[in-house]
């Protein structure tokens, strides 16, 4: 690269992501090939509009391309439509929401701080100013309360029920949902669309390792670049022919312009990844090695939810005395990556918080083992008990640990 100033940042990018252990549980490392996906040529092309129907001359080996990628998706979650265009899980969420709904409609969702998401409602995002939320809640176990749940959409009348979460560690029960909607509706006559947000686990649905929300929502949206490894990006998948055609609509020209071909013939790659036997046993690892790294700091005397996916959380405050905030910087100092969270019955500020979430996604994709996941409890255990000075005393040992693992600019998930 000419531009020496921007290549400089780049490779002290790079060396601080090998260096480093990444557990937030949102990342993860896409392949070389997925990366040369993204940086290539396509992204000189506009093509708004979709495959065969396009604004802009010049889109056949674009239309090729989205086709792939569309086709790809459907494969990978058993689905019979998918809109591969959306620039993000948030314009994916956005356009969800405006496909199935009028201005001012009712959504019932959880709360931001048990688990929800910005787009879920949050006052500081566009999703309370263009809809009304309702939340339901999490029972004394920090649970999903189904039955509460149940309740709730007698009481509010929503018309949109919203599922999948950023920081909840449990198995979802979809299945579950859809029959208190379907009893719901029949009850009441009331039209309650399912929508599951499911960019946390998209990885494990694909994998076949959970329920499969397409089997029981009207839409599904998700992120590409979480557990699935894909490029950073947004999708949107239904059963339902007249929902696919709204969602298209409401993708483009609404609330996008010009697709982002580079990143969608990205997400088509990370889809074929996705699709081999070999992402199977990459997920089984994720989750094997999440509940190694939870089993141990629960054996040291950490409060921590258990787990049912790829991340937990901590209960910092409780358990070390240091708010999320603190604990996050605290392990920064070792070069070790996570982030504060909101934890159910939260008394403490968004900015400091009493919790800290935990992701294996992507060091399992460098080649954490279970060894290294409760090497790694061990030693957030001790950084958090010690402070500063074993903070910076463990870096070395962050750094001998990280340099056995694979190093991020070679991983490639494909068989030659
Ligand atoms: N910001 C993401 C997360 O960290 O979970 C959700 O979009």
């Amino acid at each position: 690269m000419k531009d020496k100033e921007v290549a400089e940042i780049i490779q002290e990018e790079t060396r601080r992501q090998n260096q480093g252990i990444e557990l937030i549980a949102s990342e993860n490392y896409p392949s070389v090939d997925v990366r040369e996906a993204q940086g290539s040529i396509l992204t000189a092309k506009y093509a708004e509009g979709y495959p065969g129907r396009r604004y802009y001359g010049g889109c056949v080996y674009i239309d090729e391309i989205e086709n792939l990628a569309i086709e790809r998706a459907k494969s990978l979650f058993h689905v019979a439509f998918a809109n591969v265009q959306p620039h993000s899980g948030s314009q994916a969420n956005f356009a969800a929401y405006h496909a199935l709904l009028k201005k001012g409609a009712k959504i019932l969702s959880l709360d931001l701080n048990d688990g929800g998401h910005l787009t879920h409602g949050s006052p500081v995002s566009f999703s309370s100013d263009w809809y009304q939320f309702v939340h339901y809640g999490l029972d004394e176990t920090s649970h999903l309360d189904y039955e509460g749940i149940e309740k709730k959409l007698y009481e509010e009348n929503p018309d949109l029920f919203l599922a999948g979460y950023s920081a909840y560690p449990y198995a979802i029960d979809f299945r579950r949902m859809r029959e208190i909607l379907d009893r719901y509706q029949e009850k009441t006559g009331k039209r309650c669309y399912f929508l599951v947000d499911m960019a946390h686990i998209a990885g494990i649905v694909a994998a076949g390792l959970c329920q499969n929300p397409c089997d029981y929502a009207d839409v599904v949206t998700s992120t590409t670049h979480k557990t699935l490894r894909g490029p950073r990006g947004g999708i949107l998948l239904t059963n339902q022919e007249e929902l696919s055609k709204k969602i298209n609509k409401s993708v483009f020209p609404y609330t996008q312009g010009g697709p982002l071909e580079h990143i969608i013939a990205a997400k088509a790659v990370a889809f074929q990844e996705d699709l081999q036997p070999s992402f199977v046993t990459y997920m089984k690892k994720v989750l094997e090695n999440t509940k190694a790294c939870n089993d141990a700091l629960f054996s040291f005397g950490a409060k921590v939810s258990s787990t049912d996916n790829h991340l937990f959380l901590v209960n910092v405050k409780e358990s070390y005395g240091l708010t999320g905030r603190e604990a996050e910087n605290l392990l920064s100092l070792a070069d070790i990556t996570v982030n504060k969270n909101m934890i159910h019955g939260d008394k403490e500020k968004p900015k400091d918080t009493s919790g800290l979430r935990i992701g294996f996604a992507a060091a399992t994709s460098r080649g954490c083992t279970k060894e290294d996941a409760i090497a790694i409890a061990s030693l957030i255990d001790s950084i958090l008990k010690g402070g500063e000075k074993v903070a910076e005393e463990k870096k070395e040992e962050v750094h001998h640990l990280t340099s056995s693992w694979k190093r991020i600019e070679e991983l490639r998930y494909l068989e030659d």
